[in-house]
């Protein structure tokens, strides 16, 4: 390997802006806030902090839905509170990527607003993505992310635009050599204050097929699956090579695509070594593992991944990239349920311990790892019972399409469903202490504090020298120190292929190597491996290592 890039090194710390800490007591969280917890964010040691959207916005996908991206959300603060957040983080040494989002803008945006319009002569038409009705109908069968279909028709101008998510987020025209200028100014614009890359949300999405054809269903689903047939499109490649070259390649920056619908062969052009795209991509493939097996009901199930599953997909990326492009590495975001919900377990025997074998297992693979807001506290899924307390567009649209529309699923378990799988189990305000709302705002926050925060905060975590934040900590220092985290070549443990409770797999640069054993289940289990004797654990979870006895949740890090 050539000498790795400063953000194959790097650790990056996720902040949603709305839930990390009010600093004005409105009830949502702020940029102010956010600059008065730096100190918390460096101390856990991470390289880079990703904020998701803090632009101007209609408000309606928390902050995904854009109205200037040249503007601060007056409800998170100033361009002066920005510039001070970057300056403080600066000083703490700490970069500061931002997110992008430009497959579509908020249909706010002054671009959305002129391209209205419908004159011959607009330049802004054609920023969009417009289409004449078909027979009376939408132009396709293309359902939106968000539930319904994914064209709404504009009256004045008799013409559906796009809109592969909300109807107030419309997907700009990316065919346009204009629409690209104006989104390679704008960025240029933000390298020019100072920040330090972008994450650029599902930045596969912006070359639609020729035509726009319709998509197939999944089985009795009401709409065609357009992002199936989107991702990835032809000329995708082609507009962020010249992104690449218009921006990019200017700036000392990392970059990482979020490419829904990626697979492995795509992602080594998006994120190859020659650098002609991005530095990485965020794969999407090991958190749909445990999705519905009914296609028509999509992400919503409460089901367990298996071991062998989540094993073989993380392995074929490991592999896969390996030498030729750079993976990330992640088990939580904003769209996300908390991991240690998910693929470990929140009971109070077991959380810390499953918190820690997840960072673990994660945290010695090849790639940049992503650590999003509360995971370092081992935060756990909320357990909302009422449709009333959930507020995100995702989960309340699915609920009204499956329950009340198609009548896939009922009530009862769509409730089940949204309790393991909504992405408000992210959103919920980070804990920070056991004064009231978590510490979080002395207002009433605009989603509902977890009720577990007491035992579950980060003014805990720092006073208890077993945390998972100081495992985290531990983690990050050991990636800054052994470049055979970085650069030693994966192997998964012979023998270990189809193992339903223990994943184990080793990295080795030159003539050493870290051999990382996870169990992922509750039970004691026996397994045999071939190392020197007498070796000292690098991390471990439990006290004392008892050979080849794992207990529940056990994981071991050897270095020889
Ligand atoms: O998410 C893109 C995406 O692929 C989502 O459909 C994601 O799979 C889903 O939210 C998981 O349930 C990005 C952002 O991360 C998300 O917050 C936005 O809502 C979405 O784009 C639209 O901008």
């Amino acid at each position: 390997m050539t000498k790795s890039k400063w953000w194959q090194k790097a650790v990056v710390y996720q902040v949603y802006p709305k839930s990390f800490q009010d600093s004005d007591n409105d009830g949502i969280g702020d940029l102010k806030g956010i600059t008065k917890r730096l100190g918390y964010i460096r101390k856990l040691g991470v390289d880079v902090i990703w904020l998701n959207p803090i632009y101007k916005t209609s408000n309606i996908d928390g902050g995904y839905d854009i109205s200037d991206y040249q503007a601060i959300n007056p409800v998170l603060g100033s361009m002066a509170d920005f510039e001070e957040l970057l300056k403080k983080a600066h000083e703490l040494g700490l970069k500061v990527m931002m997110d992008l989002v430009v497959n579509h803008s908020s249909f706010e945006h002054e671009w959305f607003q002129k391209s209205l319009a419908k004159k011959k002569d607009n330049p802004y038409r054609d920023y969009y993505i417009w289409r004449d009705s078909v027979n009376g109908h939408e132009p396709n069968n293309w359902g939106s992310s968000f539930s319904g279909p994914a064209w709404t028709y504009d009256e004045d101008s008799g013409q559906y635009y796009l809109h592969l998510f909300a109807k107030e987020q419309p997907d700009l025209n990316w065919n346009n050599p204009n629409t690209r200028h104006s989104i390679f100014e704008m960025m240029n614009w933000w390298a020019n204050k100072g920040i330090d890359g972008f994450r650029m949300d599902v930045i596969s999405f912006i070359s639609k097929p020729e035509g726009l054809p319709d998509a197939p269903k999944r089985g009795n689903a009401p709409y065609g699956n357009a992002g199936a047939l989107v991702a990835n499109g032809a000329h995708v490649h082609e507009y962020l090579r010249e992104m690449n070259q218009q921006v990019l390649s200017k700036y000392d920056w990392i970059t990482v695509g979020e490419t829904a619908g990626v697979t492995v062969e795509e992602a080594l052009k998006y994120a190859g070594l020659d650098g002609s795209e991005l530095n990485m991509v965020f794969q999407f493939e090991h958190m749909g593992l445990d999705k519905n097996q009914n296609p028509a009901i999509g992400k919503w199930d409460d089901r367990r991944v298996s071991l062998s599953e989540l094993r073989d997909n993380l392995v074929k990326w490991q592999k896969g990239l390996a030498k030729k492009a750079w993976n990330s590495l992640y088990w939580n975001n904003h769209d996300q349920p908390r991991i240690v919900s998910r693929f470990g377990n929140a009971d109070p025997e077991y959380r810390v311990l499953s918190a820690k074998m997840l960072a673990a297992l994660l945290h010695f693979m090849q790639g940049t790892p992503y650590i999003y807001q509360g995971e370092e506290l081992g935060m756990t899924n909320t357990n909302f019972e009422s449709l009333k307390d959930y507020q995100d567009i995702e989960s309340l649209n699915a609920y009204h399409e499956l329950v009340e529309q198609t009548k896939l699923v009922d009530s009862q378990t769509m409730l089940r469903y949204l309790q393991a799988r909504s992405r408000d189990n992210a959103r919920t305000p980070m804990q920070w202490d056991t004064s009231i709302n978590a510490g979080f705002s002395e207002h009433t926050p605009w989603l509902k504090v977890n009720q577990n925060y007491k035992k579950i905060n980060a003014e805990a975590a720092l006073q208890d020298s077993n945390s998972v934040f100081y495992f985290y900590q531990h983690l990050i220092e050991l990636r800054h120190k052994l470049p055979i985290i970085i650069e030693g070549d994966f192997e998964l443990m012979s023998g270990n292929e189809k193992d339903e409770a223990v994943f184990a797999y080793t990295r080795k640069l030159k003539e050493r190597t870290i051999l990382v054993i996870a169990n992922f289940t509750a039970q004691n289990v026996e397994r045999v491996y071939d190392i020197p004797s007498s070796n000292e654990l690098l991390v471990k979870n439990y006290e004392d290592d008892c050979g080849k006895k794992l207990r529940p949740y056990e994981v071991k890090v050897y270095m020889y």
